[in-house]
Formats: C-alpha cells, sequence, structure tokens
C-alpha cells in the first residue's frame, strides 16, 4: 500500500472520529486515502477553526482530536490553537503536509521547518522523513497527547514520503496505567488534613480529564472540607453540593479568596499553576499544601508543597479520605452564600441593555444542566466562570491556560459532533465572535445546531474593563459590527436581536428549539465590570 494509506490506517486504528481541516497540494495522497476510511473529514474555513475544533474535542472526549493543514500557511493558521490545546492540557494531534524531502534544504515555496516551529508548543513533535516510521511516529502522537498531562503533538508528513510504497500494519494502541500513590505520601498528607484548623479544596482541571469528580465530592463530604475549583475545572464539584464555594480564578479578590486567606491547609486536585497563579491564592506563601495530582508540582515560590502525592488521582482521593479524621461544621458557608445572593440579584432586571448577571441567569434557566457551553474570551468569561452554576463536569468548556479569543463558535461544531444529544451553547464576545465566525458555514454544510449568544459591547471589552481600572480612560478599544441577524441569515442560519430584556429568556429558549445555527445579538451592560471591581476591592470578608 502507499504510506499514506498506511498513515490513515494507523489514524483508524488509534480510534479516530473525525479529522478537522483543510486539504492542500502537499497533502493530496492522504486526502485521497481518507476518502476510503472510515473517519470523517470536516472541511473547515480557517485552520485555525479546525485546531479549535480538535482542541474542543479532545477536552470533552479525553481522546486526541485531530486537525489536518497543508504547509506553510496553512500549518502557521493552526498554531494558536495547537498552543490553547497543549496550554490547557487537551489532547490533540495536528498534521501537516510538507513539501517533498529535496526541497526542504533550501529557500523553496511555502516551505518553513514546521517540525521545529511547533516543537516549543507540542509534547511531541515529529517529521517523517522514512515510510518505516510512520507506525511507530503516529502511536507515540497519541500515546504522549493522551496521557497525563494530556496536550498537543504534531507530524509533518512530506508529499514524496506519502507517495511511496510500503508494507506494514499499525502498532496496538495500549494507554499506560496511572500509578499508586505511595502509602508514605497518603499517610503523610492524611496526617496534615487531619489536623489542620480549617482546610480548603482547590481543584483544578486534572480532576475532570482522571474521570476523578466522584470520588473528589465524596472526599470533600466525608473529611467536611469545602471546595472551589478553578475556571477549567467548572461542574467538578455539583454547585448544589453543599461543599460547593464555586468557581476561583478572578485576579481580583473574590469572597472564595477569603476562604484561602482563613485556611492553614489547601489541598490542590489536578490543580495546574497555569489555571490560576498561586500568587494570587497564596501571596502569603506560608500555607500547608497537599498537592494531590498525577505528577509532581511545577515550581513555583507559591507553590512549595508540604507534601506530594503522586499518582492516580481516584485512588490518592479515596485513600487519604479513608485514613484522614473528618472536620466539623462549615466555617466557610457564608462565602457561598454572598456568592448565591449575587447571582439572584438581578434575575428580574429589565433595564436594557441587559446586565451581565441577567443574562447568565437567563442562560441558566433555559439550558438543561446537561447541555454544554462553549465560553470564548473576554469580559464575559470572567462574569460566566464567576456566576454560571455547573453541576456536571465539562458543562461549561472555558481556555483559561492560553487563553486564546475565537475558541466559540468552532469549539461548538466539535462539541456538537461530540455530543449530538446535548444542546451547545456558543458565549461569546461581538470580538471573539467575528474571530472565527467563518464556520458558520462549517457547521450549516455539517448540520451541527447550536446557538451562539454574542456579549455585544461594540468593543474589546475586558480590555476597556482594565484601561479604565488602571488608567480611567479608554485607548483604541471600540469597533463597529455587522448586523449579526442580517450576517446569520446570510449564512442560511437563524439571528435574533435582543430589543429589550423581557426578549432573551423565550429568545434563548427559541434558539435552543432550533434545529440549525442561531445568532442571539444581546447588547450587554458592561457598567456592572467596573461595579463588581468597585464591590470586590471593598469588600470584607464574610467569615
Ligand atoms: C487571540 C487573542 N487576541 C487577543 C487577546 C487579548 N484579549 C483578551 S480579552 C480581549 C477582548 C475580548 O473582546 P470580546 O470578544 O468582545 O469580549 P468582551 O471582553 O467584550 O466580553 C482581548 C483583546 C486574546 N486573549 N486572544
Amino acid at each position: 500500500m502507499k504510506a499514506s494509506e498506511l498513515f490513515v490506517k494507523c489514524l483508524e486504528n488509534e480510534g479516530v472520529e473525525y479529522i478537522y481541516g483543510i486539504p492542500g497540494e502537499e497533502n493530496l495522497d492522504v486526502m485521497e486515502a481518507l476518502a476510503e476510511s472510515s473517519i470523517k473529514f470536516i472541511t473547515t474555513r480557517h485552520e485555525q477553526g479546525a485546531a479549535f475544533m480538535a482542541d474542543v474535542y479532545g477536552r470533552l472526549t479525553g481522546r486526541a482530536g485531530v486537525c489536518l493543514s497543508t504547509l506553510g500557511p496553512g500549518a502557521t493558521n493552526l498554531i494558536t490553537a495547537v498552543a490553547d490545546a497543549n496550554m490547557d492540557h487537551a489532547p490533540l494531534v495536528a498534521i501537516a503536509g510538507q513539501a517533498s524531502t529535496n526541497r526542504l534544504h533550501k529557500e523553496s515555496h511555502q516551505v518553513l521547518d514546521l517540525q521545529n516551529i511547533f516543537e516549543p508548543f507540542t509534547k511531541y513533535s515529529s517529521r517523517l522523513l522514512t515510510t518505516n516510521i510512520i507506525t511507530e511516529v503516529i502511536r507515540k502522537a497519541f500515546k504522549q497527547a493522551q496521557m497525563e498531562k494530556t496536550g498537543a503533538c504534531f507530524i509533518e508528513f512530506p508529499e514524496n514520503i506519502a507517495s511511496l510504497e510500503i508494507d506494514d500494519t499499525p502498532l496496538v494502541a495500549q494507554s499506560p496505567t496511572a500509578p499508586e500513590p505511595a502509602d508514605s505520601r497518603v499517610e503523610l498528607a492524611s496526617d496534615i488534613i487531619s489536623s489542620a484548623r480549617l482546610p480548603i479544596i482547590l481543584a483544578g482541571n486534572g480532576v475532570i480529564r482522571a474521570k476523578a469528580w466522584q470520588q473528589l465530592s465524596v472526599f470533600a463530604e466525608k473529611l467536611n472540607i469545602p471546595v472551589t475549583n478553578t475556571f477549567m475545572a467548572k461542574g467538578v464539584i455539583p454547585f448544589k453540593h453543599p461543599m460547593a464555594l464555586g468557581t476561583a480564578g478572578l485576579q481580583a479578590n473574590d469572597y472564595v479568596n477569603c476562604g484561602f486567606q482563613n485556611a492553614d491547609v489547601i489541598i490542590c486536585v489536578g490543580y495546574d499553576l497555569v489555571e490560576y497563579p498561586p500568587n494570587l491564592w497564596h501571596p502569603t506563601r506560608d500555607r500547608k499544601i497537599v498537592h494531590i495530582d498525577m505528577s509532581p508540582a511545577e515550581v513555583d515560590a507559591s507553590y512549595i508543597v508540604d507534601v506530594g502525592v503522586v499518582g492516580d488521582i481516584k485512588h490518592s482521593l479515596i485513600r487519604i479520605s479513608e485514613l484522614a479524621s473528618p472536620h466539623q461544621g462549615h466555617r466557610m458557608r457564608p462565602l457561598r452564600e454572598a456568592l448565591i445572593t449575587e447571582m439572584n440579584q438581578h434575575h428580574e432586571d429589565v433595564d436594557y441593555p441587559v446586565k451581565p448577571q441577567k443574562i447568565i441567569w437567563d442562560l441558566r434557566t433555559a439550558m438543561d444542566l446537561e447541555d454544554i457551553v462553549i465560553c470564548d474570551v473576554g469580559a464575559h468569561k470572567l462574569w460566566m466562570a464567576r456566576m454560571f452554576r455547573c453541576e456536571h463536569p465539562n458543562t461549561c468548556i472555558i481556555s483559561n491556560g492560553f487563553a486564546s479569543m475565537g475558541i466559540a463558535v468552532p469549539g461548538a461544531v466539535a462539541a456538537k459532533l461530540a455530543n449530538p444529544d446535548r444542546a451547545i451553547v456558543a458565549v461569546t464576545g461581538d470580538a471573539g465572535f467575528m474571530m472565527n465566525s467563518q464556520e458558520i458555514e462549517t457547521a450549516m454544510r455539517i448540520n451541527t445546531p447550536f446557538v451562539i449568544l454574542i456579549w455585544n459591547d461594540g468593543g474589546y471589552g475586558l480590555i476597556e474593563w482594565k484601561q479604565m481600572h488602571t488608567y480611567g480612560r479608554t485607548s483604541n478599544v471600540k469597533f463597529n459590527n455587522p448586523d449579526f441577524v442580517k450576517y446569520a441569515e446570510s449564512f442560511g442560519a437563524r439571528g435574533y436581536r435582543i430589543e429589550n430584556t423581557a426578549e432573551l429568556l423565550p429568545t434563548l429558549r427559541t434558539a435552543l428549539a432550533d434545529k440549525t445555527v442561531s445568532i442571539i445579538d444581546c447588547p450587554v451592560d458592561y457598567g456592572e465590570n467596573l461595579k463588581l471591581t468597585a464591590k470586590l476591592g471593598e469588600m470584607v470578608c464574610p467569615i
């Protein structure tokens, strides 16, 4: 068979369902082999859209999302979203065509050294220089992408190698077993937790990757220890759980920070520094830190651990909860109550433009608890992270490591493909929306219905917020938007404009029932941003 056919057989062997991408002249053989494959190719309108689809598919399934581009400009277009996946620990394999090996040594049409370009922001970057390494390279890329800490891998496939003949078969797809935590570490962690005066748990996305959320809830309940989660771990403990304090991660002070200030022991579970820098929740550097994760802690002056329990997170949680003695009472409950009061505050508000709190209230009311939000990056993300209640993990996807704008619309395409029975909403600012709105055409073509909820403020809201807070004036953050309703209709999608606040909830319900892509243009009152900053700045800790 041709090397390109073996390559596709290896992808099938890895269980690949979808490849998102744009074909080019240098991967004709791979595209030809894909035409005969069970793998569905999702032709996108920009390589960045393709890579964000792979990124979100990886976050939601735990299996590597796969994206494909041609060489040179196609491959450089992948970069932002590949870096996004890698920094947020989403499993992803990116594949790029490459020129023939007889022109890689010189200045040549569209040739860039892709292996080296992708190397700094992937776990593994490789070039297929001969056919007899194809099976190993593909196996290695998927193994690396899918094992902790999961992340992105890259394969460059020169066109002359793809067309060679080869007789080979894919390698068995194995996944490593998570190691058991050492007894001595489990015992030490249990001792520290038992003798703590006031412990708190900070849960990160690693708990979701390890599928250890049930063990986390049981651990918290049994030991009576409150839990806060990072933006990327929303739903890791149901918000209705009495031990849940809500999401931590604002750069500003927040109620939950009073929990960190009052705690003497902070138990970090499946937490990565990139999700919420330790200096923001542990500036004093004097609390005891228990680190429970699949790998040893990253070095940070504010994250010096007293004990690292390294191994299978589920087992670590089960074993520590069996050994440690439970705490009494729940002194941090007022933090949760203060947040709930804020969540409820504007739910009957009729002011227009719509307040962020009201948008979130109506969205939560309209969506089922199992439905999925893909959130973009901006001021809306901070509001969503803080106030959108989640009862299940992976029901509000937030890019908070690399934090790249433009993830929501392509991410919603992949979320629908991965979860056809659940409703999907892309929550986005007007700027982030326009960065990848071309993928609405992809969604319409492949029939993946979802709702796009645009928080329309005619500007780069988050940057305006920070400029006003820091300098008291703005600089170059405003822009004009197209007519989003007409824009939607030009794709054959549905468009709705919220003209008064009372329309929002019924419009969300109608859009969620639409069997197509629906765009809701919702003017937002970002006057609330500075009010929130002022309120949190003056906050007196409720505990
Ligand atoms: C690709 C990319 N470019 C720039 C930024 C910096 N940035 C973060 S938020 C933001 C503004 C986002 O505006 P919008 O999408 O309208 O959302 P809003 O803040 O108004 O809710 C910018 C420019 C980024 N995170 N990612």
